[in-house]
């Protein structure tokens, strides 16, 4: 099948100013990609449209960038004025802005709730609903990339709002791909394929990485189990040739059969009707470690 990455093709990237979304806006462009970037850092916008307008001869390639806010939906009518004025369609439409807010109290602070939604979960809403029509309608492959998290798979405890958006996101992007390839759908349309990227421990913006770094720079300062962000893409971008809807990115720390191995007990609480979350139950917790280690190993040496 051809690829999306293709000369020529437009991507749209949400918060590709830094981290996940800045790899991928790197690896279109060396793939001779147009960009339309979007993210609410207008200086990092800046910075990163400036990188990459020398990533590759630019003559003919355009870099339109959007600094807006990802949860106003009156910003998305706006870029959709201006961008269909220039292109057709969209062949990547990459929605992966994110970001995490630190509160005290989460059960008595209904903002923070609503602030994280607004910007995880309905910033990918809006993307969706203004552009599927111009991803449906390209000519050749195209893919939505919806960035998700582990947290939204094995939900740790801790920041129970970040951890929602991100089980949200799963749940809208597995509809999406249901919808997409179902011929009874009203949204039907084969050549689009849907992927969850789910990046493990990335050092980017919401690790202190914040805006356009060049590798050799993140490389000196990262934590040692942390992938760069162009680990993560070129990752997702083999899956993604590969066909998977769900990319599980590995990093220094974990690898696939770990997390494997993690969501599958996950999964095994509604199953067994365990406690809520009973990995990180006193009264599991060592059945957990034990039993996630044997299913890890196992799953290493089947492979
Ligand atoms: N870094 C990790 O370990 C990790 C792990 C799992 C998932 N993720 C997810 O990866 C995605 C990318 O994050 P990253 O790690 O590259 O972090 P990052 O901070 O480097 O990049 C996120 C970008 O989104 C932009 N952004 C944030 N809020 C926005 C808004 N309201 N409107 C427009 N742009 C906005 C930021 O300015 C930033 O440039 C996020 O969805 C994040 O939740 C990251
Ligand atoms: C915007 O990105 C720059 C890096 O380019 C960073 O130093 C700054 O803190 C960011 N601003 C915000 C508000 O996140
Ligand atoms: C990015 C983020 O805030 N994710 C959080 C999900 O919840 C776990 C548990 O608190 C946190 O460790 C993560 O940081």
């Amino acid at each position: 099948m051809a690829s999306v990455f293709r000369p020529g093709a437009l991507a749209l990237i949400t918060g590709s100013a830094s981290g996940v979304g800045f790899a991928f806006a790197q690896h279109c462009r060396r793939q001779g990609m147009h960009l339309a970037l979007i993210d609410n850092n207008a200086s990092a916008l800046q910075k990163a449209s400036q990188v990459l307008s020398t990533t590759r001869s630019t003559d003919k390639l355009q870099t339109l960038t959007y600094d807006m806010d990802v949860s106003d939906i009156s910003a998305w009518s706006k870029v959709k004025s201006e961008l269909s004025s220039k292109f057709s369609n969209i062949d990547l439409l990459m929605l992966n802005a994110g970001m995490s807010i630190r509160t005290s109290e989460p059960w008595s602070d209904p903002e923070y709730f609503h602030q994280t939604f607004s910007v995880n979960f309905f910033g990918i809403v809006h993307g969706l609903t203004t552009f599927l029509p111009m991803v449906q309608s390209a000519s050749g492959p195209s893919a939505i990339v919806l960035t998700g998290s582990k947290q939204g798979i094995t939900n740790p405890p801790g920041n129970p709002a970040y951890n929602a958006t991100k089980s949200a996101v799963k749940t809208v992007a597995e509809q999406l791909a249901y919808d997409l390839r179902t011929e009874s759908s009203s949204i039907y349309a084969p050549q689009v394929s849907v992927h969850l990227l789910v990046p493990g421990w990335t050092f980017t913006g919401l690790s202190g990485n914040q805006g356009p770094v060049p590798d050799e720079e993140a490389l000196a300062k990262k934590p040692h189990g942390a992938w760069l962000a162009s680990q993560v893409c070129e990752y997702g971008v083999k899956k993604m040739a590969e066909g998977k809807f769900y990319i599980i990115c590995p990093d220094t720390d974990v690898d696939e059969a770990l997390d494997q191995a993690r969501m599958t007990w996950g999964a095994g609480d509604v199953v067994e009707g365990r406690s809520a979350l009973s990995r990180w139950d006193d009264k599991y917790k060592n059945e957990a470690a034990d039993w996630i280690s044997k299913e890890a190993s196992r799953r290493r040496g089947g492979q």
